[in-house]
C-alpha cells in the first residue's frame, strides 16, 4: 500500500499498537508522532518514521503532515481519573492539537481523518447509577460531560464535523470506552483501573502485605475494552461510511470490586481491601450501547474481561517482578503455585 499514514500519539499506549496493527494491515509508510523523549515511547517500530514534534504548536502539524494521505489523531494529555480530575487546564490544552491538525489536514489535501474522543463525552446525568443499561451515541446532548477532559472531546468531536461540513475533510470520529492492555501506563499518577488494580495486586502479592487500596467504594461501575478490540475498530471506523462520532467500547460492564475478582483470580491471591472513598471515583455507572456499532459495522468488541485482563497482568508483572529480588523471578507469574519465595 502506498498510501503515507500519520498516527499522532504513537508513543503512548494506543498509538504504539495501532502503529503495528496498520503495519499488518499492508501499511508500509508510518509516520509516528509524540512529544516525549524516544526513552518514555511504550513502543518503537523500526519500520516507522518516528519523530519527536510538540503538536499543540501550528507548525509542527504542518510538518507531520507532509505527504500524508491518512491521520489518526491519538494524542492528547490524559490519564485515568487521578489525573483528569486534577489537571482540567492541561486536558482542555489538548483543544490546541486537533485545531491545529484539522487545519493542516484542510491545507495538505489529507484524505481521512480520525480523532479519538472518550466515553466522557456523555451526560453525567446519565451515568448516576451503578446499573448503567449502556450510553448511546445520541446520550451526549444536551451537553454535560466530564469536566475539563470531556468537554475538550466534545469540542474536537464538533470541530471535526464542522471540518467536514465546511471543508469537505473526511473526519471520523470513535468514542473509547476505557482502553486497557499491554505496554499502557500503570503507575506514576495517570494510569486507569485495570492496570492501576493489576500493579496493586502484583505489589501486595509479592511485597506480601496482603492488602489494597480501592478508589471509592468499590460499587461503580465501567465497561473495559481491550486494545486489539480498539486498533481494530479504530482502523475500520476510519474506513468507513460513519459520519456521526460512534462508540468503540465494551458492552461488558463490571463493577471495581469485580475487576478486583478478576485480578485476584488470575494471581492466585485474596486481599483485605480498604477503601479510600475521598479519592477520585468520577461517574458512578457507565457502560457502551453498542447498538449503532452492531448495526452499521456488523462487528463490536469482544475479547472478554478475563483474558484481556491476563494478558495485561502477566505484561505489568513483568514490568514490576524485578523490584522484588528472589520473589518475582518467575516471569509472569500467573497463579500463587508459581511464585518463587
Ligand atoms: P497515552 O497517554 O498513552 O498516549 C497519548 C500520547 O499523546 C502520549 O504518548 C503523549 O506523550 C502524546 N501527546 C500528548 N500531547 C502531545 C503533543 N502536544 N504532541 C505530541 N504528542 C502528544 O493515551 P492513550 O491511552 O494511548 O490514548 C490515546 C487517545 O485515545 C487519546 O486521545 C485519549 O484521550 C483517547 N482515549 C483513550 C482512552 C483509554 O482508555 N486509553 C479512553 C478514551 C479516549
Ligand atoms: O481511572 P479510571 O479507569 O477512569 O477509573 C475507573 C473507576 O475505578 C473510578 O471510579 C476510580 O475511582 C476507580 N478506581 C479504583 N481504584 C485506582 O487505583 C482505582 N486507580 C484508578 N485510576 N481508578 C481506580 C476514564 C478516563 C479516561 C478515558 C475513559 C473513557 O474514566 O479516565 O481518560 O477517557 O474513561 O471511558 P474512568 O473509567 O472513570
Amino acid at each position: 500500500m502506498s498510501k503515507k499514514v500519520l498516527v499522532c500519539g504513537a508513543g503512548g499506549f494506543i498509538g504504539g499498537h495501532l502503529v503495528e496493527y496498520l503495519r499488518k494491515q499492508g501499511f508500509g509508510d508510518i509516520r509516528a508522532i509524540d512529544r516525549k523523549p524516544f526513552d518514555e515511547w511504550y513502543q518503537i517500530h523500526d519500520y516507522a518514521e518516528s519523530d519527536i514534534l510538540d503538536l499543540q504548536h501550528r507548525d509542527a502539524c504542518y510538518q507531520a503532515m507532509r505527504d500524508v494521505d491518512i491521520v489518526y489523531n491519538l494524542a492528547a494529555d490524559m490519564g485515568g481519573m487521578g489525573f483528569i480530575e486534577n489537571n482540567k487546564a492541561l486536558c482542555m490544552l489538548s483543544v490546541l492539537i486537533n485545531t491545529h491538525l484539522l487545519e493542516a489536514a484542510k491545507d495538505e489535501g489529507v484524505g481521512r481523518f480520525f480523532y479519538a474522543s472518550s466515553a466522557c463525552v456523555y451526560n453525567a446525568s446519565k451515568q448516576d447509577e451503578v446499573d448503567n443499561p449502556g450510553l448511546a451515541e445520541a446520550d451526549a446532548y444536551p451537553a454535560m460531560p466530564e469536566d475539563g477532559y470531556g468537554w475538550e472531546k466534545l469540542f474536537s468531536e464538533r470541530m471535526c464535523r464542522h471540518f467536514r461540513e465546511d471543508f469537505g475533510i473526511e473526519a471520523r470520529v470513535a468514542r473509547f470506552h476505557n482502553v486497557y492492555g499491554p505496554h499502557g501506563t500503570f503507575e506514576g499518577g495517570r494510569e486507569k483501573a485495570p492496570a492501576a488494580i493489576c500493579r496493586k495486586v502484583i505489589d501486595a502479592k509479592l511485597s506480601g502485605s496482603g492488602e489494597i487500596e480501592i478508589w471509592g467504594d468499590g460499587e461503580q461501575t465501567r465497561s473495559f475494552m481491550y486494545i486489539d478490540d480498539c486498533t481494530k475498530g479504530t482502523h475500520d471506523i476510519l474506513n468507513s461510511d460513519i459520519l456521526d462520532p460512534i462508540n468503540l467500547g465494551s458492552e461488558e460492564m463490571v463493577s471495581i470490586n469485580g475487576l478486583v475478582d478478576i485480578v485476584e483470580d488470575i494471581a492466585g491471591v485474596t486481599l483485605k481491601r480498604n477503601y479510600k472513598l475521598d479519592a477520585p471515583k468520577g461517574v458512578r455507572g457507565r457502560n457502551s450501547d453498542n447498538t449503532m456499532i452492531r448495526e452499521l459495522m456488523g462487528w463490536e468488541p469482544s475479547v472478554s474481561l478475563r483474558e484481556g485482563m491476563e494478558k495485561t497482568y502477566r505484561w505489568i508483572y513483568d514490568q514490576v517482578a524485578d523490584r522484588y529480588p528472589g520473589r518475582g523471578t518467575v516471569r509472569a507469574a500467573v497463579g500463587s503455585e508459581t511464585l518463587v519465595s
